[in-house]
């Protein structure tokens, strides 16, 4: 009987919505089914530790500390681990998975008590030598990777539950009994949904710092590809719209899984409110549901554009018309937030989460302005290629509203760039998205891009998602140098600093920087930092010469 209930349960939650809340598209459902027949399989791959590394305090290097070798692993398997305890293990590349070990007694003893370790994840050194306690990060305490474990018995087998990122591991023996014990097996099973690092066939002629920029934002991307796209293998864990984009613009140059990219369309789509507005992120687990309430204005307008992405790399016109609905509606909420004079009003209610980048004091207005020109254009553009651009007649005209009230109120012509907000900030971003959404004339563009970089007051992107749209903006001003010098500079800085894998946050003038208050929480595998593999392998001339 209880068998059967519990068979009931499982049927009824099967089919069940996966949302609570009432789904305001009412295709939602299937586009859920669609979403879960795209989930990708994993591939596994175990791995060992390479060597056994020691922290050295180091000011000269990022964050103030760095790995040296000292020695082979075997000492884990011979040696008793009570000798050890603080052992760092390198595993030599940034993974995502789960540990497994196994432990067994030295010299015949057996086991009269429990053995308590604890076990630290660490994606950079730095992280690895700063005490979490007492902590005061603005997020969970619980994302820092470090796990005590008790054994009540040897020999012993276990794995530990928790998915975590890195590339070093220190043990600490917290507690044990008189008799010795060491490792017989410690296997890191890690994942992701693609399999090999692909090959892009950079050219022979291309600079080595370039090439191991793309290596590293190829294994940036493999990271975060599990079944979505997830923002950070460490943290969050789960897909963001602004993530996602550029994950899907550096996939299809590297490993075309186009089928991620339409399952999380589809998932993002489904996980919209009871208005029709993108939630701007969602979880997978237990069953797909969107982080309540979390709206970022310009993601949604972001979707737009990925949608359309897509297509053009897919051809996949069904998707798209399908998932059309979602693109009217998120230009519909973005058009209620303008004044009358069509200029993004950043005070209008419900105000709006916008994201753009994590920095102190960036004014997000002319941004936004940009953004809601370019989305209107690239939706309309999508319209035309579904054949709906008659039920959207408006768009171009509203854009070219937004464009003249633009030049009007946000574009400085004496300083030749535009400014932001009540205070007139001049921003990197600014000038970027004015420039991505040719709102300035190509002359303008070029000589707002120059003179922003050329100002040292102006404020400048705190996070690779922010220098992703500077570098598009260069690139549509035919400015190469100064993007290959951008990219040589900023990623390739990351290089320099010891990056294994692109970082969630880099100021090359703060290595401590964190939007959370905390350094250590920040991700260091981060899927918005992959773009240089989109643009190394979309603009040979400029990066492969
Ligand atoms: C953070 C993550 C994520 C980003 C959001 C807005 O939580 O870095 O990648 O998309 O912010």
């Amino acid at each position: 009987m209880k068998n059967f209930i519990s068979f009931l349960l499982v049927i009824l939650w099967g089919s069940m919505p996966l949302f609570s809340q009432s789904p305001y598209f009412k295709d939602s459902d299937d586009w859920l089914r669609k979403a879960e027949a795209c989930k990708p399989a994993l591939i596994y791959t175990d791995c060992m530790p390479v060597t056994v590394v020691k922290s050295v305090k180091d000011d000269a290097t990022f964050q103030g500390w760095r790995m040296e070798d000292v020695g082979e692993t075997d000492v884990l398997f011979s040696e008793s681990l009570k000798k050890h305890s603080g052992i760092i293990l390198d595993f030599g590349q940034h993974l995502t998975g789960y540990l497994t070990f196994a432990l067994k007694t030295l010299g015949g003893a057996t086991a009269d008590a429990p053995i308590r370790l604890k076990f630290t994840f660490a994606e950079v050194p730095g992280e690895l030598n700063t005490s979490f306690d007492p902590y005061h990060g603005g997020l969970s305490r619980a994302w820092l990777q470090d796990e005590t474990i008790t054994l009540m018995n040897v020999p012993v087998r276990q794995t530990i539950n928790r998915r975590v990122s890195f590339r070093y591991l220190r043990i600490d023996v917290l507690g044990a009994s008189s008799y010795d014990f060491a490792f017989s097996d410690i296997t890191f099973r890690a994942q992701s949904s693609v399999s090999a690092m692909c090959d892009t066939g950079l050219a022979e002629t291309t600079d080595p710092l370039i090439k191991r920029i793309n290596e590293i934002g190829l294994l940036t991307l493999k990271e975060c590809m599990q079944t979505v796209y997830e923002d950070g293998p460490k943290r969050d864990q789960r897909l963001w719209i602004g993530d996602l984009y550029l994950e899907a613009l550096a996939n299809a140059y590297s490993y075309k899984q186009h089928d991620l990219t339409k399952r999380c369309l589809y998932l993002l789509g489904a996980a919209a409110d009871e208005e029709g507005l993108l939630h701007a992120t969602l979880m997978e687990y237990p069953e797909p549901h969107p982080q309540e309430g979390q709206h970022c204005l310009d993601y949604s307008l972001i979707y737009n554009i990925a949608l359309l992405e897509y297509v053009k790399t897919t051809g996949d016109k069904l998707t798209a018309n399908d998932l059309w609905p979602v693109v009217v509606r998120q230009i519909e909420f973005a058009l209620r937030q303008y004044s009358s004079d069509m200029i993004y009003d950043m005070h209008k209610q419900p105000v709006y989460w916008l994201v753009f980048d994590w920095k102190d004091g960036y004014d997000r207005q002319a941004s936004m302005q940009g953004l809601t020109i370019l989305a209107l254009n690239k939706s309309y553009e999508l319209a035309r290629l579904l054949g709906k651009e008659n039920g959207v007649k408006d768009w171009p005209r509203i854009a070219e509203k937004m464009k003249k009230a633009a030049r009007k109120y946000l574009y400085d012509r004496e300083q030749g760039v535009v400014v932001s907000g009540d205070s007139k900030q001049v921003s990197y971003l600014s000038q970027a998205w004015m420039v991505l959404s040719e709102t300035l004339s190509l002359k303008e563009g070029i000589k707002a891009m120059r003179n922003v970089l050329a100002m040292p007051d102006a404020c400048y992107p705190g996070c690779p998602y922010g220098y992703h749209y500077v570098m598009e903006a260069l690139l549509k001003c035919g400015m190469n140098e100064e993007a290959r010098r951008l990219l040589v500079d900023y990623w390739g800085g990351m290089v320099k600093d010891g990056a294994d894998t692109f970082w969630e946050v880099y100021d090359p003038n703060d290595d401590t920087l964190s939007p959370y208050g905390f350094f250590p929480v920040n991700s260091y595998c981060h899927a918005w930092s992959c773009t240089p593999v989109y643009f190394i392998n979309k603009y040979p001339d400029v990066f492969q010469r």
